[in-house]
């Protein structure tokens, strides 16, 4: 298991946590309506989703995977970003040398102060999670499963042109993060370890990193996942905040979820603090959206509305830092 389900009684934070839990620990109920406002539109979000399922699965060294990377090259340009293409060949865990491309897009590129907010655009190659075993080895449409949060991220860029921020804001999409194996931690988020062993640019350390990480399912939850937690308490604390006072309390749960193995693990060991907004059930024994790693991971299984509260919370921490 990547997942190790912990149990929450060994967690003293929670000790914190009001039952109703809509008010981040140690902070007064904060459901007031001073949020500030924010550009973030979740239909638009929602068709940057549908546009890369319709390139097909974007699974690694295939057309469509080449094809939906170009075309998220062209969209950074065109919402102004400076974007740089890290081209390498990973060997994945089945001996596999797959031709990854990692895409890098910054605001304001000379600001000190830095967010990076990051998301997988590649798609896992076998449905193995599929209720129809016949279907193991069928790719996965990805619409949740990477796509959502490269969908979230697209909208932000688009906002971010429209009204340029003060701070620095980079966004990620790494490849190479789903061609992993149940047992094997080093065998996930292929692209982002060689991000940061390979930093595109000098002593790059952003004060924060935020990974999407399916952000589009109907009746998600995001918990504060477990290594999150760990190397960026502030960050999570915050974004969990900044949820509760829009209202979005009863998607983000102010209590723990697992310790999962996915991008921001890589960045946590690099030094970077980083949050991993992910859906993430406690009750239940996956975990995940029931989609995951099935081919029902389509259009069908996406919600605007969860699109926008994680596209409004992740536009004001990015506005008020
Ligand atoms: C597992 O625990 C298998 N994966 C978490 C990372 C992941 C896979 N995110 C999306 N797919
Ligand atoms: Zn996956």
């Amino acid at each position: 298991m990547q997942k190790i389900i912990l149990s929450l009684a060994a967690f003293l934070f929670l000790a914190a946590c009001g039952s109703k839990g809509n008010a981040a620990a140690g902070e007064s109920a904060s459901d007031d309506t001073t949020h500030i406002v924010v550009g973030f539109d979740a239909d638009s979000a929602y068709s940057y989703v549908k546009r890369q399922v319709d390139f097909g699965p974007r699974v690694p060294n295939t057309p469509s995977h080449k094809a939906c990377g170009d075309w998220l090259v062209a969209e950074l340009e065109r919402h102004g970003a400076s974007v740089t293409q890290q081209n390498a060949s990973l060997k994945a865990f089945d001996g596999t040398a797959l031709s990854a491309r990692n895409i890098f897009a910054q605001y304001n590129p000379d600001v000190e102060n830095r967010i990076l907010l990051l998301a997988h655009w590649d798609c896992r190659p076998w449905a193995d999670q599929d209720p129809d075993p016949a279907k193991h080895k069928f790719p996965v449409d990805g619409a949740n499963d990477g796509a959502s949060g490269v969908g979230v991220l697209l909208e932000i860029a688009r906002q971010l042109k429209a009204n340029p921020p003060q701070t620095g804001i980079d966004i990620l999409f790494v490849d190479a993060e789903d061609w992993g194996t149940d047992g094997d931690e080093e065998s996930w988020a292929l692209g982002t370890r060689y991000f940061v062993e390979n930093p595109p640019v000098k002593d790059y350390f952003p004060v924060s990193a935020i990974l999407l990480d399916m952000v589009g399912g109907k009746g998600a939850k995001f918990c504060r996942e477990y290594f999150s937690e760990q190397a960026a308490p502030r960050v999570a604390q915050a974004l969990w905040g900044i949820a509760a006072s829009r209202g979005y309390g009863d998607i983000f749960l102010n209590q723990l979820g697992g310790a999962i193995t996915d991008d921001h693990v890589q960045l946590i060991k690099h030094g970077i603090p980083a949050v991993d907004i992910i859906e993430y059930h406690p009750e239940d024994n996956v975990g995940f959206n029931p989609n995951w790693h099935t081919t029902s991971d389509n259009m069908e299984g996406i919600d605007p509305a969860t699109l926008r509260a994680v596209g409004e919370t992740v536009m004001e921490y990015i506005r008020s830092n």
